[in-house]
C-alpha cells in the first residue's frame, strides 16, 4: 500500500535578499505631531490627532512593508509633566518605548521652534546610544527663510544621524524620511504577517475614535478629563457590529458638556464615531453611548489597566 502523500508545507514568500527589519520609535512633546507623523508613515489612520496636548495615552505600535523592509513604528505619548497618576504611567510608557528600538526620531516642530519642551527631550535622550533623526514637523506652517535659522539652532545641540524638514500632514519632505529610516535598519526578515498593521486591541482602536470626537469637539472646555471604555462589542449575524461604550468624565458639570443641549453633542459624537468605527470595522456598527461621572479617574489605577494606560499587576 502507497504511503499517504506527505502535506507540503505552505509556500511562503521568499525573503529578498538584503530585506531589512526594525524598531523605530516617535519621540517628543506633546502636540508635534508625533500621531499624524505615524499615520503618515503607516499609510492608515492608526493613532488619534488632536490640536490638545496629551492625544495620546498609549504607545501604540503600527507596522509599514515595503518590498525591501518591515518597519515597526512606535507612536509614543507626548513628554510633559505629570500630573496624576495616568499621566506619570504615559511618561514611563514612552520612556520604556525609546529603549530596545534600531532607530529614534525626535520631532519639534517649526513653527513654535525649539523650546523648553524639546530641551527636555534632549536632557531625556542624553544617555542614549541609538541613533536619532531629528525631524523638523510643521515646515508647511511657517515662513520658508525661518527654517534654515532654526536647523542651525538645532544643529550643535547633540549628535544627529540625520535631521529631516518635513510636513506630516502634506507629505512634503517624508519619502526622503522613509528611505534614510530603511536604508539604517538592521537586515532581518519580516516580524509580523503581511496584512498585520496595528498591535492596538480593537476595543481600544473604537474607544479612541471616539475619544478623538471629543477631543475635536469638546477641547476648550474638557480638554483632558475624559475616558473612553467600550463595554460591549458584538457581531451580529448579518456581520456587522454592536458596540457599547462608556465616556467617563470627572464632573458632573463636564456630564453636561459631553451630552450638550438636548443631547445633541454626544448625538454629533456618537454619529462621527459610528462612521469612523464602519471604516476601522470594515462593517456597518451600531453604537450605545453612556456618560458617568467617576470622580479623580484618572488616579484610578484598575481605570488606567482598563484603558490600557497602567500595567497589569
Ligand atoms: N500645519 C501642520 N499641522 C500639523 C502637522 N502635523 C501635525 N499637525 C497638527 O498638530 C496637532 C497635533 O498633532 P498630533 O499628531 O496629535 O501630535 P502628537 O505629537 O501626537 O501629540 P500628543 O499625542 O499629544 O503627544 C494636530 O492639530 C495636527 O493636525 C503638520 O505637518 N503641519
Ligand atoms: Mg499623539
Amino acid at each position: 500500500m502507497q504511503p499517504p502523500p506527505v502535506a507540503s508545507p505552505p509556500e511562503q514568500a521568499p525573503i529578498p535578499p538584503g530585506f531589512r527589519s526594525g524598531f523605530v520609535a516617535l519621540a517628543g512633546r506633546s502636540n508635534v505631531g508625533k500621531s499624524t507623523l505615524l499615520n503618515r508613515l503607516v499609510k492608515a489612520r492608526v493613532s488619534i490627532v488632536s490640536p490638545v496636548p496629551q492625544t495620546t495615552r498609549v504607545v501604540i505600535r503600527a507596522v509599514a512593508r515595503t518590498e525591501e523592509a518591515e518597519v515597526i513604528y512606535l507612536d509614543t505619548p507626548g513628554i510633559h509633566r505629570p500630573q496624576y497618576r495616568m499621566n506619570r504611567e504615559m511618561v514611563r510608557s514612552a520612556q520604556e518605548a525609546l529603549s530596545g528600538v534600531d532607530l529614534l526620531l525626535l520631532l519639534i516642530e517649526g513653527p513654535g521652534g525649539f523650546g523648553p519642551g524639546d530641551d527636555y527631550m534632549l536632557r531625556v535622550l542624553s544617555g542614549t546610544s541609538i541613533p536619532v533623526f531629528l525631524v523638523i514637523n510643521k515646515i508647511d506652517a511657517m515662513p520658508r527663510p525661518a527654517l534654515l535659522p532654526l536647523i542651525g539652532n538645532v544643529r550643535g545641540r547633540r549628535e544627529w544621524r540625520e535631521i529631516f524638514p518635513v510636513s506630516a500632514l502634506t507629505g512634503e519632505g517624508c519619502e526622503e524620511l522613509e528611505r534614510s529610516i530603511r536604508s539604517l535598519l538592521p537586515e532581518g526578515p519580516p516580524l509580523f504577517p503581511p496584512d498585520f498593521l496595528t498591535d492596538l486591541p480593537t476595543r481600544l482602536a473604537l474607544g479612541e475614535l471616539i475619544r478623538e470626537q471629543l477631543l475635536l469637539r469638546t477641547r476648550e472646555e474638557l480638554p483632558h478629563s475624559t475616558a473612553v471604555i467600550v463595554d460591549r462589542l458584538e457581531e451580529t449575524e448579518k456581520g456587522e457590529y454592536r458596540v457599547g461604550a462608556t465616556i467617563y468624565v470627572d464632573r458632573e458639570s463636564q456630564k453636561g458638556i459631553v451630552i450638550g443641549r438636548g443631547g445633541e453633542m454626544l448625538k454629533a459624537i456618537g454619529t462621527t464615531a459610528r462612521m469612523e468605527m464602519a471604516a476601522y470595522l470594515g462593517s456597518a456598527a451600531h453604537l450605545s453611548l453612556w456618560v458617568k461621572v467617576k470622580k479623580d479617574w484618572r488616579d484610578d489605577p484598575l481605570l488606567l489597566r482598563l484603558l490600557g494606560i497602567a500595567q497589569e499587576g
